[in-house]
């Protein structure tokens, strides 16, 4: 079964639409194996977005992504991590198609509601970066 690190991003609290946001991956078919509420440090959201240390917007990702809690939550299912991509549209929220996850609650690239692994061995890098073995219920 592939498993997938879902970030509910603090926007997504904020909105009050986080558990429409879970109901969505639910009905989709995907179990829930790990979840929980938390605020990121700087040093694990640093580590969490190490792919974009070098980009211009990296300070102001990690101030967001720090500035309140988020949800955490692993997913798994059958082609988990596609399919969650999938259902949560393009990164800029502009170009998401309706129906999408950002396409229906964003409009802001900075506050792009949620986040989902996009490979294998990232999925990996970023559930151990949240979640201890013992907490993953599979
Ligand atoms: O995997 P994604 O979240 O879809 O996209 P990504 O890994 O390319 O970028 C990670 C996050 O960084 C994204 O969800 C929002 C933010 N981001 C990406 N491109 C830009 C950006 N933020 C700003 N302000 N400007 C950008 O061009």
């Amino acid at each position: 079964m592939e498993k997938t690190l879902l970030l509910l991003k603090p926007d997504a609290i904020d909105k009050g639409v986080s558990g429409q946001i879970i109901d969505r991956f639910e009905k989709r078919g995907f179990k829930i194996a790990a979840l929980k509420m938390v605020q990121l440090t700087r040093n694990q959201a640093e580590l969490h977005y190490c792919e974009h240390t070098d980009k211009p917007f990296f300070e102001e990702l990690v101030d967001f992504i720090t500035s309140s809690p988020l949800i955490a939550m692993v997913i798994a299912g059958e082609n988990a991590i596609k399919a969650s991509r999938i259902m949560m549209g393009s990164t800029n929220p502009i170009d998401a198609a309706a129906g999408t996850i950002r396409g229906d609650f964003a409009l802001n690239i900075r506050k792009n509601i949620i986040h989902g692994s996009d490979s294998l061995i990232s999925a990996e890098r970023e559930i151990k970066n949240f979640f201890t073995e013992k907490e993953l219920y599979l």
